[in-house]
């Protein structure tokens, strides 16, 4: 309905962003508010660099965020009904039992998880543990940060009573409801994707406090009213807080505008999420070898998904580069030199650090390719080597669960990037359509509105394909093959 706003929060590794949006017949109609940049604090601990986020600091630019919608959605002559959070995953909160924040929220690329994983599968194997939660093997998962934790910290996690992700603490802050929102709550390892609650098994194995897990929501739930005092400070009066799908990927796949079930979706943004929103989770053996994860959807869909290193690498060498902006390196990467390949996911790239360029060199050097020497050289090399990639894992998608993909959706800010997206398509000789950009804010404003019936009978998907232009890749000869 027209005069009915909804505010999404959305939280990405390098910024954040505040937009309100409504559905009026059936179209989105968004507002971009705020603009914040994000990225990794540096404190030490016995003399070893640790990273942070500053989470005061983007609750700060929130605040703000809401304040600057209630004003605009004023003077359209309407009002915010509704506020909602999405982030990265993984990464979370620990509260004592006064509802204190506890040691702040560690940085999923803090070298604190080092070497954790492989430790845990000396005395719990892999294959036991992925029968059990269906999650991808990355060193960062909830779960070995939680044993990280317990290693350099023990009186943390001794004196913690609730563990929130981090859209589950701003909403606790914004309406004083302590739960985890479902999506999330999957990307823990700790978490049975067919019980669909928390694995009493695996935290029992790791000798894991499973009483500081609270109560699992559905995306879509209405967590009540913003709590006065942040009523107060915003002027949204009478606004509720609606967890949307607050894994941002989640909200991603949301606005992916598939229209078949054999439509794969890429979410290119710090990491490119390569995947399919299937009807249940796929465990199996084969899905064990290809390392992919089985994350909650909404309506209980399963995202079954792999992490490839995505548009990180190229994000880290623009601070090397003065921060040059993207679309000026795609245009010089277009004309570039092209030709290696390398290994996007090796781990050397996981770590932020001024030396990227340099890693992409030195993999270049090792496997004995052309060394690529300019910014635009080193970019056409990641961005080529994205596309091998993304070819590679839907192959493996294909085989694991016996699908042929159809078309590949690319949504988020990767969409954008025009010799990517022509890459992808010769890579994986599938169409390749991009858009829309924004998707993770759209799947947030989206989830909101639907479940507070202010956008009538369409899905959030009709209302994606009525909104957005997408933009057509088809496969082209080029040297870029799987
Ligand atoms: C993307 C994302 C991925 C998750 C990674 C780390 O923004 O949420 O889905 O694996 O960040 O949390």
């Amino acid at each position: 309905s027209a005069d009915a706003w909804h505010v999404a929060v959305d939280l990405g590794a390098s910024g954040g962003r505040v937009a309100m949006g409504r559905v009026v017949d059936g179209q989105l109609d968004i507002e971009m508010l705020h603009r914040f940049p994000n990225g990794p604090v540096l404190v030490p601990w016995r003399g070893q660099a640790r990273l942070y986020w500053d989470v005061l600091g983007l609750w700060k630019e929130v605040l703000h965020g809401l304040a600057l919608a209630g004003r605009r959605a004023a003077s359209l002559g309407g009002r915010v009904v509704s506020v909602g959070v999405d982030s990265w995953a993984v990464d979370f909160a620990l509260l004592d039992a006064d509802g204190v924040l506890l040691d702040g929220v560690h940085h999923y690329r803090s070298a604190r998880n080092d070497g954790v994983m492989k430790r845990a599968f000396e005395t719990h194997p892999a294959d036991v543990l992925y029968a059990k939660t269906g999650v991808q093997f990355l060193p960062f998962n909830t779960l070995y940060q939680l044993l990280a934790s317990k290693h350099d910290a023990p009186g943390v996690l001794a004196r913690a009573r609730t563990l929130l992700m981090v859209p589950d603490l701003l909403h606790f802050w914004l309406s004083g409801r302590a739960v985890c929102e479902r999506t999330n709550a999957s990307t823990t390892q700790f978490y049975d994707p067919r019980t669909r609650q928390w694995s009493s098994e695996v935290l029992r194995a790791f000798d894991l406090p499973e009483g500081i897990l609270p109560d699992i929501v559905e995306p879509g739930a209405d967590l009540g009213e913003l709590l006065p005092v942040i009523a107060e400070a915003t002027g949204l009066h009478g606004a509720r807080v609606i967890a949307p799908a607050s894994h941002d990927t989640a909200s991603a796949v949301v606005a992916a505008p598939l229209t078949d079930e054999n439509a794969a979706y890429i979410s290119s943004g710090t990491w490119s999420l390569v995947g399919a929103e299937l009807s249940r989770p796929v465990l199996s053996k084969e899905a064990l070898e290809a390392n992919f994860t089985n994350e909650g959807g909404v309506d209980g869909t399963t995202r079954f998904l792999k992490n490839v290193m995505g548009l990180w690498i190229v994000q880290e060498c623009r601070r090397a580069w003065a921060d040059v902006d993207f679309a000026t390196l795609a245009n010089e990467a277009e004309v570039a030199e092209g030709g290696a390949i390398v290994d996007v996911d090796d781990p050397r790239f996981l770590p932020p650090g001024d030396d990227m360029p340099e890693r992409v060199k030195a993999l270049c050097r090792e496997t004995r390719q052309r060394v690529p020497e300019t910014r635009g050289e080193i970019a056409r090399v990641v961005f080529e080597s994205l596309a091998a990639t993304y070819a590679r894992v839907l192959g493996e998608l294909e085989r694991v669960t016996g699908r042929t993909v159809s078309t590949v959706h690319v949504v988020g800010g990767g969409s954008l990037n025009r010799p990517l997206c022509q890459w992808t398509a010769n890579a994986t000789r599938k169409t390749v359509v991009a858009g829309p950009i924004d998707a993770t804010l759209v799947g947030n404003l989206l989830l909101q509105a639907r479940a507070s019936g202010t956008s009538g009978a369409v899905t959030p998907r009709e209302v994606v394909a009525r909104t957005f232009a997408v933009h057509v890749y088809e496969p082209a000869n080029s040297a870029v093959r799987a």
